[in-house]
């Protein structure tokens, strides 16, 4: 089975697709391995600052500057806006499966999903945080078209998929404190991104980080007409400070199924009289892959019921409140894979 459109190893690309892929292939190999003077970076990477000698056969142009000593101090924070690397509107499709090997390969600086810039020092390190379950070739999507995109945006991020173990009902909002509290162990971070496996950003300047109000990320969604459907939205992708998390208790852990917890969210938010803050209408422009009912993510028949009661429940559910297992962590090269069992309803 072709797992991709163009037959890299030989054979032509007729459909205006593959030369636009290619074309975009070249584009990104420029901008990621030589306008940012990554040609001689290793893969693995050990150090923030390690200045890799190239390769010895390998002529150095005359006027190359001998490496100095820079430290991490004296290191420039990153552009707020990297207007060099960001290409604006992106061609999102979810018509030719990618393989898992492929996005290794086009990133190869990734390591346990965790990448940063070497260049410069990132504004912010965030936490990427997917609940998950079952839907490995939604993951690969995202996989494929995120990892540049937030490489792009000069972020210091490491991928979390929380996998949701067992049967039971699926619970997005505890998925997601399980999320913050198991990345908060691992690594000082002061953004948390929030993420439905199948929500695709469409253009590169809507950045994955946090804001001084919480940030609606996928504002206009292609399922939506790319319209904002209600004013308190909050689904999708989202974004909070370790600061915005904490004032609103983190998510509430009761909604088990489809449906509301991205509503008390909301709520959560207003009561806190924390407003929500969101890309424009086309830069917010986003594609979700179209996939049927999943089981055991029923819509929650509770839901309406939690919602009028958030105000009075969110100060005792919440991150406070939090309880659950980890089953297993795995640590692939473009994620990391935390198996939690979070109970049941
Ligand atoms: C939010 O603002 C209102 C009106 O200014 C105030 O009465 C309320 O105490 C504030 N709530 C919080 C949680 O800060
Ligand atoms: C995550 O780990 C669990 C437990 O080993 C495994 O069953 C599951 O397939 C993994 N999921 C992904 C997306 O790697
Ligand atoms: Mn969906």
């Amino acid at each position: 089975m072709s797992v991709w459109p163009c037959n890299l190893k030989g054979a032509t690309c007729t459909s205006l697709f593959c030369l636009g892929a290619v074309n975009l292939t070249l584009a990104m190999i420029y901008v990621l391995f030589f306008k940012d003077g990554r040609l001689f970076a290793t893969s693995s990477r050990p150090a923030h600052l390690a200045m890799v000698a190239p390769k010895t056969n390998m002529v150095a142009p005359t006027n190359l500057v001998a490496p100095t000593n820079v430290t991490e101090a004296e290191m420039d924070l990153c552009p707020e806006i990297p207007s060099h690397l960001v290409v604006g509107p992106l061609r999102i499709e979810f018509n030719s499966p990618v393989s898992m090997e492929f996005i290794q390969k086009e990133n190869p600086e990734v390591e346990g999903g965790h990448w940063w810039p070497i260049d410069c020092i990132a504004r912010q390190k965030v936490a990427i945080i997917i609940p998950f379950r079952d839907r490995e070739s939604h993951l690969r999507y995202w996989l494929y078209y995120l990892h540049p995109i937030l490489q792009r945006q000069l972020l210091d991020y490491r991928i979390y998929v929380i996998n949701q173990y067992g049967e039971t009902t699926f619970n997005r909002a505890k998925l997601m404190n399980v999320g913050y509290a198991e990345a908060r162990k691992q690594y000082d971070y002061e953004c948390f991104v929030f993420s439905d496996v199948d929500v695709i950003p469409m253009d590169d300047r809507n950045f994955y980080r946090c804001y001084s109000q919480p940030r609606h990320i996928s504002v206009a969604l292609d399922k939506f007409g790319f319209r904002l459907i209600y004013t308190g939205i909050f689904g999708g992708v989202t974004a909070l400070s370790k600061k915005q998390f904490n004032t609103i208790n983190g998510f509430p852990n009761k909604y088990w199924g489809w449906g509301g917890e991205d509503d008390d969210i909301s709520y959560r938010l207003s009561f806190n009289n924390l407003s929500i803050s969101r890309p424009d209408m086309i830069t917010g422009r986003c594609r979700m892959i179209r996939h049927g009912p999943d089981l055991n993510n029923e819509p929650n028949p509770s839901r309406f019921d939690y919602i009028e009661k958030t105000r009075s429940t969110m100060a005792t559910d919440g991150i406070n409140s939090l309880e659950y297992k980890v089953i297993k962590v795995e640590k692939h090269q473009l994620y990391t894979n935390i198996t939690v069992d979070i109970g049941k309803p």
